[in-house]
């Protein structure tokens, strides 16, 4: 299938290291498609879905200890430790690669080896990159046909071309005549998954769940590229794409990026709820951007599929992620209903009698456990998403105008305020963050920093990566073509506790403040902090109730902000030297404004 003869040397030896029973190349087809699932099936690790009701598509249930990813077990292999930063786990690429050999020596034994070309971003696009994952998994084979561009054609614009190799194992060999288990994996203590920078390598070992398996996510598209992208002068980022046109037929796209809870998904989704406001998603999770020849930002997304969590995803939260998962759909970890159809919490409607939890028992909503796991996922493609925007597989990517962060925040932080300039905006990116509750993490409730929502992800030193976006701004061709930059909050409570902001379709009306900022007709208040809407200019038109919040919505208070600063200070000290000196005056700056 390939005359490239590094990558056919890379697959025999690691076909000789992990000794599978045979070695498939996969060519993507719809054929070898339905064979693995069906296979899969009759070995009992898949369930196929009522052929009606959810056409295509399957149910699996993973093992009770694989159900997401394992930060504590991923590791940033470069070749010093100081690169990969104080909030990267790094090991000595050479020790780890030591570790691995020893632990991917044999682990294919009575299994299927997969190659599986898959391309992330559309076939041949300058921005663009091609992977190679290696893998033990069907069920990572099937999800990375709906997530990504994969097969033969891959490898038709590979040639004899450049890839990123990626190699998986679950981590269970089998034993001549060994039954399987229905989710193979390994133990926590022998998983790992490692990225080794300096040769744009991925391994993993034990997991096959998510992000640990299906490399071309986050560890590619973010870990790895991050690198790529700083050597390189671009941007891998953990942002949505969104075209927003208005009622005169302008169109504007943005990028946004969030921590995890924030409903990320849904922004990237959204149904207006003002008339003739349009939203189209061109992704959901990662954007990778570029600037063309006319000094634009361009951005593409570099899956094919939405890798959503499922519980509280309905009809009334997220429809046309709902209307994505109709068919040719794999969920993971959700509740199986008696009809063969899928459930989950916050579905929209009862669970029907007799429905199986993701740990295989009847559900008992009485019991307290969950039918679906709160990680539970589905994989759908974006083709199927009702809003994909017309040019979400344009090679050349879509231009951004607008970068957004945000966070649940709340107090503190307004609905909306636009930063200064680049700067100023890259250090509203470095301070994200986001209120988690204590019942959730085990830990003291409080805000958690994710900046930039690239903590997990930033292959790299964290300073480093926030020096990279500095240079960025002082690289663009014409800084009067950078996006203009926003945070964002929804999640702004009163001091009764109440949300004082409506969210969900409504946030339209805040994103027309944003469209209306870059074109030049909205409404700002200079505060300390940034441009902050002024009273009134968020059109909050047929809202009941909400123009009474709008005041304590918008407010910068002088004593919270301090406190955010002090905060602000205590994170930017972990990055010692890294820190750009542009945001460490960020700090100063705003202290001063404050005090004018
Ligand atoms: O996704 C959310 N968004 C973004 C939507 C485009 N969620 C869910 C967060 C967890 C994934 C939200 N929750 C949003 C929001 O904008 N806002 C809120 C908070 C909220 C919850 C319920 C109400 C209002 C705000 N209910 C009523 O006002 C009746
Ligand atoms: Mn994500």
């Amino acid at each position: 299938m390939t005359s490239n003869q590094k990558l056919i040397n890379w697959v025999n030896e690691w076909a000789a290291l992990c000794q599978p029973e045979k070695v498939y190349w996969c060519d993507g087809s719809e054929e070898e498609n339905t064979r693995l699932l069906s296979e899969m099936v009759a070995s009992g690790m898949a369930v196929k879905l009522d052929e009606k009701k959810r056409p295509g598509s399957y149910y699996f249930q993973s093992d009770p200890s694989d159900v997401a990813r394992v930060e504590n077990r991923t590791y940033i292999c470069s070749a010093k430790q100081e690169d990969a930063g104080p909030t990267n786990n790094w090991a000595d690429p050479v020790e780890m690669k030591a570790t691995l050999n020893g632990f991917f020596k044999g682990c294919m034994k009575g299994r299927t080896m997969y190659v599986i070309p898959f391309s992330m971003g559309p076939l041949g696009s300058d921005i663009a990159h091609i992977g190679i994952e290696i893998t033990d998994s069907p069920y990572v084979v099937v999800n990375m046909k709906v997530m990504t561009r994969m097969g033969k054609a891959v490898l038709d614009v590979l040639g004899n071309g450049e890839f990123v190799p990626c190699i998986h194992s679950v981590g269970a060999p089998l034993e001549p005549g060994q039954k399987d288990v229905k989710w193979p994996c390994a133990p926590i203590e022998d998983k790992y998954i490692c990225h080794f920078p300096d040769t744009n390598e991925i391994l993993s070992y034990g997991s096959g769940y998510g992000g640990n398996a299906l490399l071309g996510k986050k560890c590619f598209a973010l870990r790895i590229a991050s690198n790529m992208a700083r050597r390189q002068g671009w941007l891998a980022e953990h942002m949505l794409i969104m075209g927003i046109t208005n009622p005169q037929g302008v169109k504007k796209y943005i990028a946004a990026a969030f921590p995890s809870a924030c409903g990320k998904t849904n922004l990237a989704m959204l149904v207006p709820t003002i008339p003739g406001w349009k939203v189209e998603t061109v992704g959901d999770d990662i954007a990778w951007m570029k600037f063309g020849k006319d000094g634009q930002l361009y951005a593409i997304n570099p899956e094919a599929g939405f890798f959503g969590v499922a519980p509280f995803t309905s009809m009334d939260t997220n429809p046309n992620a709902m209307l994505s998962a109709r068919a040719n759909t794999i969920f993971t970890n959700t509740g199986l209903t008696p009809d063969n159809d899928i459930w989950w919490e916050g579905i929209g409607y009862d669970a029907p009698e007799g429905t199986i939890t993701w740990t295989n028992e009847l559900y008992d909503k009485a019991s307290g456990k969950p039918a679906a796991h709160p990680n539970a996922r589905f994989s759908a493609p974006a083709f199927q998403c009702p809003c994909i925007d017309k040019d979400w597989e344009n090679p050349t990517g879509v231009p951004i105008a607008a970068i957004l962060f945000g966070g649940r925040r709340p107090g503190t932080v307004p609905l909306v305020y636009q930063s200064f300039d680049w700067n100023h905006g890259v250090f509203m990116g470095s301070i994200v963050g986001s209120e988690v509750t204590a019942a959730a993490i085990g830990l003291k409730a409080g805000v958690r920093r994710d900046p930039f929502a690239m903590l997990p992800f930033c292959g790299y030193h964290m300073g480093d990566y926030f020096g990279h976006w500095v240079k960025i701004g002082e690289s663009a061709p014409d800084i009067t073509k950078l996006p203009k930059i926003f945070n964002v909050n929804w999640f702004r409570k009163s001091a009764q506790g109440k949300f004082l902001w409506p969210g969900y379709g409504d946030n339209i009306r805040v994103l027309q403040w944003i469209f209306e900022r870059v074109t030049g007709t909205a409404a700002a208040e200079e505060t300390a902090i940034g441009y902050v809407p002024k009273l009134g200019s968020i059109n909050t038109a047929g809202l009941e109730g909400v123009d009474a919040n709008m005041p304590e919505l918008l407010t910068v208070d002088k004593n919270q902000w301090k406190d955010e600063l002090d905060l602000v200070r205590e994170q930017y000290a972990t990055f010692g030297s890294h820190l750009p000196e542009e945001l460490a005056k960020q700090i100063i700056a705003i202290e001063q404004r404050f005090e004018k």
